[in-house]
């Protein structure tokens, strides 16, 4: 440890902070546009410059290591004076429309104008002019991410994001230099004509409006006022852990009860559990790989469920569709169940009589999940998809103090119930546990064998793998650039049965639809809190849900069977 003073105070860090770091420790607020915890220091906004006894310049804090003995300070007349020429060169060439905007309220750039009294800055150069050249407007051709660079405060994380070691995408790069920098797609095409996967990492570390999920909570919002359809929601497994740090809460706190609650305020007719459809998805998925093993076909199987996945094998690999398990994703599922299944017909009048079709809408930790929603084959399903981000948006929106809600909401049934398994998918290796529980069950090995396997968990990206008795080797890729790198191995094909892909880093709980923590642990406390609900489940293996069993034996016969072929699956388009 080493000790110094921030503002006078004295502070201990550990070898190697920076004095970002230890002004956090000290209970000092820096600003900053262009640092994130989880990538690389940049020091390329110049807002964290601070002063360090015996320098002769200040320093970037996120990017100058803490020193024995440094006494710094932070907030000078003279830094804030420097802030306030930058953050206004910022705002002289920003919109002004901050109420229509999606990260409104939520915006790093808006707060720091309050911060440094820079009201009247705001929007100086119209739109239009030789600072806002025609390439700076709206892209909004991605059903799932709109790009909007007259917001853009040129901080580069969407393109550190796009291409960092988990990811390694690099749709969004540089163009120009110096405080002409831009980050654009290659020859600025739209999105929708990049090899953007829709992943939207680059969503969630945007300070600003400049890259935002697609939106569609208005939307929903009115829908629910209008109370012309019986409306349902889903509610994906990460979301409901994730929602809490939008709430102020620490993170890692599962809030599930609350988020029933808060979802019934929004009006909501059902609240219905995700987690139910990814035990149907295990149950289905685990049966499709026990029979392409018998078939020794389309080996191995990748899961599907991650549509970041599915996108990049079509934009990269179309080769590989065959191998991508035709079970539809949890989300599209279970949109199928509540509008198709007969099964559904227990859940009220409306349903019963098929007036009108119900009005399906999910929450989701995830951007993609927006443009899976709209795929052939599977557009339907689901009419609204919403981030975790979007949601927050809609509670407070209508006035609902969240963290005041009871906590013991509980979602309807049957498509609200779930065991562990459902639970697991929020986290990366989830996918492929559940698949085992499921498969080992199928093939009368579940008691002899452990229920939880370690050798898939953890938040470091890359690959993992482990012997399945039985079935043999499966591994698991954490985050899409491990399943690049996994490709261009020569074995791929002979060394496994199975392989479980995540797009984002950590699974659906690092999803580009998350709350924006700056929390470096953050996937670390979201995934333990994923292991926590399956532990603490009265059921954990996929064929121990009851009203998984009931739809099987009222509706589908087995896993795998024709009608379950029928509601359940899907297929990809070359
Ligand atoms: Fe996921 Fe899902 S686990 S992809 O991350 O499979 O988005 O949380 O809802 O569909 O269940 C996301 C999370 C889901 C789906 C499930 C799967
Ligand atoms: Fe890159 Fe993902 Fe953003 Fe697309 S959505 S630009 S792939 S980070």
């Amino acid at each position: 440890m080493i000790q110094l003073t921030i503002n006078g105070r004295p502070v201990e860090v550990d070898e190697g902070a920076t004095l970002l770091d230890a002004a956090a420790a000290a209970g000092v607020h820096v600003p900053t546009l262009c640092h994130h915890p989880r990538l690389p220091a940049q020091a390329v906004c110049r807002l964290c410059l601070v002063e360090v006894d015996g320098q002769p310049r200040p320093q970037p804090a996120c990017a100058t290591r803490a020193r024995a003995g440094d006494r710094v300070s932070t907030d000078s007349g003279a830094l804030r004076q420097f802030r306030q020429t930058n953050l206004g060169w910022l705002l002289a060439r920003h919109p002004d429309d901050c109420i229509r905007c999606e990260a409104g309220g939520a915006c790093k750039l808006q707060a720091l104008v309050g911060e440094y009294q820079l009201q009247e800055h705001w929007g100086k150069v119209p739109m239009g002019s030789a600072e806002h050249p025609g390439h700076r407007l709206a892209d909004h051709t991605s059903p799932s991410i709109w790009r909007d660079l007259s917001k853009c405060v040129e901080c580069g994380l969407c393109a550190q994001a796009c291409g960092e070691p988990g990811q390694q995408q690099f749709v969004i790069g540089f163009a120009e230099r110096g405080s002409d920098r831009l980050p654009v797609t290659v020859f600025d095409r739209p999105l929708a004509e990049t090899n953007c996967i829709s992943c939207g990492q680059c969503t969630a570390v945007c300070p600003v409006g400049a890259l935002v999920e697609t939106p569609h909570w208005h939307e929903v919002l009115e829908t629910l006022d209008g109370r012309r359809r019986v409306s349902a929601v889903q509610v994906a497994p990460a979301t409901r852990i994730a929602i809490s740090e939008e709430f102020g809460m620490a993170p890692g706190t599962v809030s599930t009860g609350r988020l029933i609650n808060a979802l019934r305020r929004l009006g909501f007719d059902h609240v219905f559990d995700t987690n139910f459809a990814a035990d149907l998805t295990a149950m289905e998925e685990g049966s499709e790989l026990l029979a392409r093993l018998q078939a020794r076909q389309r080996l191995p199987l990748f899961t599907s469920c991650c549509p970041g996945w599915v996108n990049w094998v079509e934009l990269n690999r179309p080769a590989l569709l065959p191998h991508l398990s035709t079970t539809k994703s949890p989300q599209q599922m279970h949109g199928a169940v509540t509008k198709r299944g007969a099964f559904a017909r227990g859940l009220g009048p409306a349903f019963a009589q098929g007036a009108a079709e119900p009005y399906v809408v999910s929450v989701m930790p995830c951007t993609a999940k927006k443009d899976e929603a709209q795929r052939p084959g599977v557009c339907g399903d689901v009419d609204h998809v919403l981030t975790t981000r979007e949601l927050a948006r809609m509670i407070r929106a209508r006035g609902i103090a969240f963290g005041a809600l009871p906590p013991d909401g509980q979602f309807d049934h049957p498509l609200g119930e779930s065991t562990g398994a459902g639970q697991l998918f929020g986290a990366s290796g989830g996918v492929m546990e559940a698949m085992v529980r499921a498969a080992l069950h199928l093939t009368g090995q579940d008691s002899a064998l452990p229920l939880e396997w370690q050798q898939f968990r953890g938040v470091d990206a890359g690959v993992k793998s482990a012997e399945v008795p039985g079935l043999g080797r499966v591994a698991v890729c954490n985050g899409i650039a491990a399943a690049q790198r996994l490709l261009e191995t020569p074995q791929w094909r002979q060394d496994f049965v199975a392989i479980e892909v995540m797009a984002c880093v950590g699974g659906c709980l690092g999803g580009g639809g998350e709350p924006k923590s700056m929390d470096p642990l953050i996937l670390h406390k979201r995934m333990q809190a994923v292991y926590q609900v399956d532990r603490q489940s009265a059921r954990r293996r996929p064929h121990e849900n009851e009203a998984v069993q009931e739809l099987y034996a009222t509706q589908l016969g087995h896993p795998n069977s024709g009608r379950a072929h029928a509601l359940l699956h899907t297929s990809y388009a070359a």
